[in-house]
């Protein structure tokens, strides 16, 4: 008997206190406080903005510059890759079903610095097509884990990896995405920036260290920027490649790779379309909810992925001068994809769908269709629109039913 109290004390402790702070995520819909989110279509001097112009030449720089401000840090500009090596390219990866192109580039002329390790899977050869769309998708533990094929290289880079451990979001369905006609283009997101916080956060290894004078600002670049500008140097990198048409990319993650998706997707006007998969917190998830994940809780976990100024709103996510609306506002008129999954809660899939219906104004100025409902859509019933979102039963996880959406979502738009 003295043990099972003993046993429920120390439950309740840990779970009341996390680092040192009471608190428990809050699930419940009543208890959310007021909030009134910031208007996308409002400019910093409270005039309206009334014409697709207005948006073009000035909230949109406006709103951009508050994430980097706030949220995310700053982006730097673009540094050209030095240069390219092949690996190999072969014709029967997939057991004959793809072709599997191995390159690795670098930034330094010396080869010192950062290696970024790429795989570009492409379907069969034939005459018909020279450059396929492409997914464009960072993986969590190395190239090597996303499927069993044994051509892929192993990855030589940070420990985390497991060989043959599909982590976060699985195995990949290669021979599906290859087999509707597009080339799915990926590397690890510690080729970038290593996901760690050793002794707190470190700016100083991965791509980091190649713009040293952003460290220690309160706008300083973090890790989910460092990632998103990954993803913009793979696009730099494909504009090159004759396989692929840099013009149809989708600009595709999941969970915190799903957050660093959409700040890519910001940034980098390039990518065609942009699918964000059970992002949450920091993601598509309104920040003034509360519910799930927190600012409080996330900078707390992870206080590298986002700029220094960005810990002011710990608890304080009113004050913000953004919410995750105004990001998805920032990938108009282009495309988007929302996915979310019933059994994620902590990634708040009802602020996930609030913040498509917070962008749609933006999409509707913009004269695109926008968002087709404003009521949350029923269990895998997909809202089709030029954002689009879904919530299907399940966890956290890219599944079946998220790819079957996604390649249909590309077809419409960039096959
Ligand atoms: C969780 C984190 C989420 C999400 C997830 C992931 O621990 O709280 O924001 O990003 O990790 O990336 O798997």
């Amino acid at each position: 008997m003295r043990s099972i109290y003993c046993f429920i004390v120390i439950v309740a402790l840990v779970v009341c206190s996390v680092e040192g702070k009471a608190w428990q995520a809050n699930y419940d819909e009543a208890k959310i406080p007021k909030y009134t989110l910031p208007d996308p279509l409002v400019m910093a001097d409270g005039s309206k903005v009334v014409s697709p112009e207005q948006w073009r030449t000035k909230r949109r720089a406006e709103i951009l510059d508050l994430f980097k401000k706030h949220v995310y840090g700053a982006m730097p500009s673009a540094m050209s890759i030095a240069h390219v090596d092949r690996v190999s390219f072969i014709d029967n990866a997939l057991a004959g079903k793809a072709r599997l192109l191995q390159e690795s580039f670098y930034f330094k002329k010396d080869r010192s610095g950062p290696k970024i390790d790429v795989c570009v899977f492409l379907p069969p050869k034939t005459k018909k097509v020279k450059a396929y769309p492409a997914f464009l998708i960072l993986n969590f533990f190395g190239n090597r884990t996303i499927h069993t094929d044994e051509n892929i290289r192993m990855y030589t880079g940070h420990a985390r990896l497991k060989p043959g451990r599909a982590g976060r979001g699985g195995k990949w369905p290669i021979e599906d995405i290859v087999g509707r006609g597009y080339a799915l283009v990926t590397a690890c997101y510690n080729n970038f920036d290593i996901d760690h916080r050793v002794q707190g956060p470190k700016f100083d290894d991965g791509v980091h260290q190649l713009y040293p004078k952003y460290q220690g600002r309160s706008d300083n670049w973090a890790s989910i920027g460092a990632w998103a500008w990954g993803m913009s140097r793979i696009l730099d990198y494909l504009e090159k490649l004759e396989f692929v048409d840099a013009k149809r990319v989708v600009a595709m993650g999941h969970s915190r790779l799903g957050k660093t998706a959409l700040w890519a997707g910001a940034t980098d006007q390039r990518f065609a379309l942009v699918i964000s998969n059970n992002s949450g917190c920091g993601g598509a998830a309104l920040a003034r909810r509360r519910i799930g994940e927190s600012v409080w809780r996330i900078n707390t976990s992870f206080p590298h992925w986002f700029c220094a100024k960005h810990k002011e709103y710990n608890d304080n996510e009113n004050v913000m001068p953004v919410d995750q609306h105004m990001l998805i506002s920032l990938i108009a008129p282009r495309p988007v994809y929302v996915g979310s999954a019933t059994g994620d809660k902590w990634a708040d899939p009802r602020g996930e769908f609030l913040s498509c219906v917070g962008a749609d104004a933006v999409y509707k100025l913009l004269n695109t269709s926008g968002l087709a409902s404003h009521s949350l859509p029923a269990i895998e019933k997909p809202l089709v629109g030029t954002i689009n979102y879904h919530l299907r039963k399940g966890k956290h996880d890219v599944t079946k039913f998220d790819w079957t959406q996604y390649l249909d979502f590309a077809d419409r738009y960039i096959k």
